[in-house]
C-alpha cells in the first residue's frame, strides 16, 4: 500500500500517472478551467435551466456566475484547498456553486439531501470542513437550523469559522445568502482573470464523494481535476452527449451518477444543457422532458419502474424527445429492461458504477439482448478489472467472482481512512468493489450478488454496520443484525434482526424513532423487525448473514402479499 501523501490522499504510483498522462487520459487541466473554455467557445448558448427557480443561464453566465460566486467565497475568507460541505436540493445553485468551487480550487463535499446530523457532523469533522451549503427547509427539514446546530462542532476540529450558506428566502442570522453569492459580479474581467491566473493544480482534489458504505460511517473518495474529469468526458462518449444534448438531474445532484457520468459535469464540458429537477417523481419528469426537450436523463431502477407505468397508463407522447435512459445504481431487472424501448421509445444504457471510480457503460449500438441482460463494460480501454475467489484467484471465464479494479479514475484509497483501506484495497492498489459479477463471452459483466455488508434500497446505499453501530445505542438491544429484505418496489430494505436484554424487548417503531432522535437519513431507518432469541453464526463465529437473508426472504415469501 503506497503511503498517504500530506494531503491524506492515496496517489497513483508514478508508472500509472506517466501512463495515463501519455495516453491522453488526464489532460493537466484542471475542470474549472475546461468548463471556462467551453463557455468562451459558446457563450450565448444554454448551458443551465431551474424550471422551478425560472432560472435559465447561458454558459457565458453560468461561468461568469461562478467566477463571482469564487471571488466571493474567498471574501468571505475561504481559500484554495477549503472544504464546503454542499447538501442542496436539484436548483441552480448547486451548479454554480459546484463550478465556483471548481474554479477556486475550494473542495465541495456531496453530501445527499437526506442526510442529518449524523452524516453531516462526519462529513464536516473528517474533510475539516469551514463551510456548509444547504437550502433553509426541505420536505418540511429546517437544514438551516441544523447547519447552524453544527457549528460548534466543527469549530472545536477545525479552530476556524464555520460558514453557513443557505439557498432560500428565509435567512436567518448569520447565514450567507446562496442566492445572492451566486448572483451576477459587479466586475466580470477582474473576477475572470482571477481565477485564470490561480487554477489548481490538475492532481489537486476536485470533489469529494462518499462512498456506497460498508463500513460505521461514509468514507470520502478524493476525486482529483484530471482523473474527474476525464470520468465526466468519456462517459459523455459512451451516452453520446454532444453540444445538442438536453440531460435531465432528477437523481440528488451530488451522487457521482448525475454529476459526472456524464451528468452535470459532462453534459456542460459537451457544451450541452442541464435540466434540474427536485425528483424524479414522474408527472413532473414527463412534463419537464416535453417542456425542455430533455434527450438524456439517469435514473435507479426503481424509478424506471415507475416511468415505464406512468408511460403505459398515460402514454409516451411527453418523452418523445428522450434519446438515451441511463439506468444504473442497482441490478436492473432483465424483464423491466425489456420494457424501455417499446414503452419509452429510447435508447436503455445500464451503467454499473461506483464513487469509487470504475464505470461500465452498456453501448448505445449494442443488440438488445446484450443490453437488457447485462451491465455493460468498461469504458477505459485501461480500467483494469479482475473477478477473483476467497483468495484473490482470478475465477475460470464465465464464472463468477468478486470484481476488483483499477484504472485512471479509480482513486487507489479512501481520504484519511488507513485502516479501511487496508481491507478495501489490496496491496497493490485494487479496489475491492464488494459486486459478485460474471463476464459474458462478449465482455460484457453481469452482476450476480455482493460480498459486501450492505443493503440497496432503490440506489441508496445502507452500511449494515453503521445501522447496527445506531442501533447498539438503544439499552433494550443485546445483539443486532441489519441485513437486506427483497422488496418490489425498491429491490431491497433494511431488516433488524434483534435479541432483546432478558427480560426487555423492543418494536420497529422504538427503534425508528430512536434513530430519528439520533439524526440519521430516513432511508437507513429499518423497515421490518425480527424478534429471536438468538443470531446464527457461521463456523468462525460471525453472524450469518446469509442465513439471515434467506430467513427474511422466506418469511416474506410465505407472509405471500402480507405488507412488511
Ligand atoms: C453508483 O455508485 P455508488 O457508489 O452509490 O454505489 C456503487 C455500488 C456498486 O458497487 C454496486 O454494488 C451497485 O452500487 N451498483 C450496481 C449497479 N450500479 C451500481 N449494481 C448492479 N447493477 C448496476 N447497474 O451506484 C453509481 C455510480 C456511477 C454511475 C452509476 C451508479
Amino acid at each position: 500500500m503506497p503511503t498517504p501523501i500530506a494531503d491524506h490522499t492515496v496517489p497513483w504510483p508514478d508508472h500509472a500517472v506517466r501512463e495515463y498522462v501519455a495516453k491522453g487520459y488526464w489532460a493537466g487541466v484542471a475542470l474549472g478551467t475546461l468548463l471556462r473554455e467551453v463557455a468562451d467557445r459558446r457563450p450565448d448558448v444554454p448551458a443551465l435551466v431551474d424550471p422551478a427557480a425560472g432560472v435559465r443561464l447561458t454558459h457565458g453566465e453560468l461561468a461568469d456566475r461562478a467566477d463571482a460566486a469564487a471571488a466571493r467565497l474567498l471574501d468571505l475568507g475561504m481559500s484554495r484547498g477549503d472544504r464546503v460541505v454542499v447538501q442542496l436540493g436539484n436548483g441552480w445553485e448547486f451548479v454554480v456553486l459546484t463550478v465556483a468551487c471548481l474554479r477556486a480550487g475550494i473542495v465541495p463535499v456531496m453530501a445527499l439531501p437526506a442526510h442529518r446530523r449524523t452524516e453531516l457532523a462526519h462529513l464536516a469533522r473528517h474533510a475539516e470542513a469551514t463551510a456548509i451549503a444547504v437550502p433553509d427547509r426541505m420536505r418540511e427539514f429546517d437544514h438551516q437550523g441544523l447547519a447552524h446546530e453544527l457549528a460548534d462542532d466543527v469549530r472545536a476540529v477545525t479552530g476556524g469559522p464555520w460558514h453557513v450558506l443557505v439557498a432560500g428566502d428565509d435567512l436567518g442570522q448569520g447565514s450567507v445568502d446562496l442566492r445572492a453569492l451566486c448572483g451576477p459580479g459587479e466586475d466580470p474581467h477582474a473576477d475572470r482573470a482571477r481565477f485564470d491566473a490561480a487554477a489548481p493544480g490538475s492532481r489537486d482534489v476536485a470533489v469529494f464523494l462518499l462512498s456506497g458504505g460498508t463500513t460505521g460511517l461514509p468514507k470520502l473518495i478524493a476525486r482529483t481535476h484530471d482523473d474527474y474529469a476525464y470520468n465526466a468526458r468519456r462517459s459523455s462518449e459512451m451516452a453520446g452527449i454532444a453540444a445538442d444534448a438536453v440531460y435531465l438531474v432528477g437523481l440528488p445532484a451530488g451522487h457521482n451518477f448525475p454529476l459526472a457520468c456524464p451528468g452535470i459535469l459532462g453534459t456542460l464540458l459537451a457544451g450541452g444543457r442541464v435540466v434540474m429537477l427536485p425528483s424524479p417523481e414522474p408527472v413532473r419528469a414527463f412534463a419537464t422532458i416535453a417542456a425542455e426537450g430533455v434527450t438524456h436523463t439517469a435514473v435507479v431502477p426503481a424509478v424506471a419502474a415507475r416511468w415505464l407505468d406512468h408511460a403505459v397508463e398515460h402514454g409516451a407522447d411527453q418523452v418523445a424527445s428522450l434519446r438515451v435512459l441511463q439506468v444504473g445504481g442497482a441490478r436492473l431487472a432483465d424483464e423491466l429492461a425489456r420494457r424501455v424501448r417499446p414503452v419509452l421509445g429510447c435508447t436503455l444504457q445500464q451503467v454499473f458504477g461506483m464513487a469509487e471510480g470504475l464505470l461500465n457503460f452498456t453501448r448505445l449500438d449494442d443488440d438488445e439482448e446484450v443490453a437488457c441482460t447485462t451491465q455493460g463494460r468498461p469504458m477505459c480501454p485501461d480500467d483494469e478489472v479482475r473477478l477473483v475467489d476467497e483468495l484473490d484467484q482470478d475465477v475460470p471465464a464465465g464464472e463468477p467472482g468478486s470484481l476488483l479494479t483499477r484504472g485512471p479514475y479509480t482513486p487507489r484509497g479512501y481520504y484519511k481512512a488507513d485502516e479501511q483501506n487496508a481491507r478495501a484495497f489490496t496491496d497493490d492498489g485494487w479496489y475491492r468493489s464488494g459486486d459478485i459479477c460474471r463476464r459474458t463471452p462478449e465482455g460484457n459483466l453481469v452482476v450476480e450478488g455482493r460480498d459486501k455488508d450492505m443493503i440497496n434500497r432503490g440506489g441508496e446505499k445502507i452500511s449494515a454496520e453503521e445501522v447496527e453501530n445506531l442501533v447498539y445505542q438503544l439499552p433494550a438491544i443485546a445483539q443486532v443484525a441489519a441485513v437486506a429484505m427483497p422488496d418490489p418496489a425498491l429491490g431491497e430494505r433494511v431488516c433488524l434482526y434483534v435479541v432483546p436484554r432478558p427480560g426487555g424487548t423492543v418494536t420497529l417503531e422504538e427503534v425508528r424513532e430512536a434513530m430519528e432522535r439520533i439524526g440519521v437519513a430516513r432511508f437507513k431507518l429499518p423497515e421490518h423487525l425480527v424478534l429471536v432469541d438468538e443470531l446464527a453464526t457461521t463456523k468462525v463465529g460471525k453472524i450469518d448473514k446469509k442465513a439471515l437473508r434467506a430467513d427474511i426472504a422466506e418469511r416474506l415469501g410465505s407472509a405471500a402479499g402480507a405488507p412488511a
